[in-house]
């Protein structure tokens, strides 16, 4: 809120506070090839209209009513949504609610600049046209159908660029009162693109997982470190590496990362919802990507 006071999101183009992994200074890195902030904006702001080849999700932390507008829809955020921008589209995000909103900006970066393959370009407009009604991705690919004609609009990302967290909610807790949680995850579905059953966007997958009251996970560790958004509830999530272990305990609006290969668990003894994103389409893509249930 203070960053708000100091800069205007039209001044800033994007108001974000990065999140910086202290063993990666100043590179702009949560992970080694993940970036994260949090980005506000006011009410009566606009951050101008841009495209860039770095993929971003968007994932809502606080408050709402603002939206960004891809392919020429708006969405509008809620608390708990999930929304991308794919490789490349133009982008503007505004808010014309009462309040000040935050959001989760997890974009692929540092992983980017490692392959040397960015461009960027700003728009000759603030704001892009709307040239569709919002909800129409969401009716046209959201609903287990898909159009009978035409290509994927964004490539290799979704054609959904807002998954609506009353939706994905709704499953979890259908889950947990109808389904044996695993002994992990407790309950863990990830974001899928509907063309192709993939993650969303090519270089990152998203997950949402709720861990019932009275949950206390069993260990795993992945090479692909994990980003985590604490939606709803309360936990701890404890992290070990050769004779190092450390424990945070976690509430809503916290954020935390899982780093690769080191050991995790999680608990919570009311209840909470995470969502989380890592590079795990990358790793597999490459054949590399290893998995440990212990
Ligand atoms: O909203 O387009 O956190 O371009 C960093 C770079 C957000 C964005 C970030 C960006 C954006």
């Amino acid at each position: 809120m203070r960053a708000g006071e100091a800069i205007t999101a039209g001044e800033a183009v994007r108001r974000v506070l990065i999140l910086e992994n202290p063993a990666l200074r100043g590179q702009s890195s949560i992970t080694q090839s993940l970036y994260a902030g949090l980005q506000l904006i006011l009410p009566g702001e606009v951050a101008p209209s841009h495209r860039h080849v770095q993929s971003a999700l968007r994932f809502i932390v606080e408050g709402s009513g603002a939206y960004t507008a891809v392919g020429g829809e708006r969405a509008t955020m809620q608390p708990g949504d999930f929304i991308i921008t794919p490789s490349w589209t133009l982008h503007d995000h505004g808010n014309e609610s009462g309040g000040p909103v935050v959001w989760l900006d997890g974009l692929d970066i540092p992983l980017v600049r490692f392959l040397d393959a960015g461009f960027a370009e700003n728009d000759t407009r603030p704001s892009q046209a709307v040239t569709r009604t919002e909800g129409t991705s969401l009716a046209r690919y959201g609903h287990n159908m898909a159009p009978v004609r035409g290509d994927a609009p964004f490539g290799a990302t979704s054609p959904i660029f807002s998954y609506p967290y009353e939706r994905s909610r709704e499953a979890l807790h259908k889950l947990e009162r109808d389904a044996p949680a695993d002994a992990w995850d407790g309950v863990k579905l990830r974001y899928i693109n509907p063309l192709t059953g993939g993650s969303p966007m090519p270089t990152m997958a998203t997950f949402l997982q709720r861990l019932p009251a009275g949950f206390d996970g069993k260990p795993w560790r992945q090479t692909d470190g994990a980003v985590f958004s604490v939606v709803e509830g309360h936990g701890e999530v404890l992290i070990e590496r050769d004779a190092q272990s450390q424990r945070f305990e976690y509430g809503p609006r916290d954020h935390f990362v899982i780093p690769s290969w080191h050991t995790a668990r999680l608990n919570s003894s009311a209840g909470c919802v995470l969502f989380s994103f890592s590079d795990r389409p990358v790793q597999q893509a490459l054949g590399i990507h290893r998995e440990e249930r212990l």
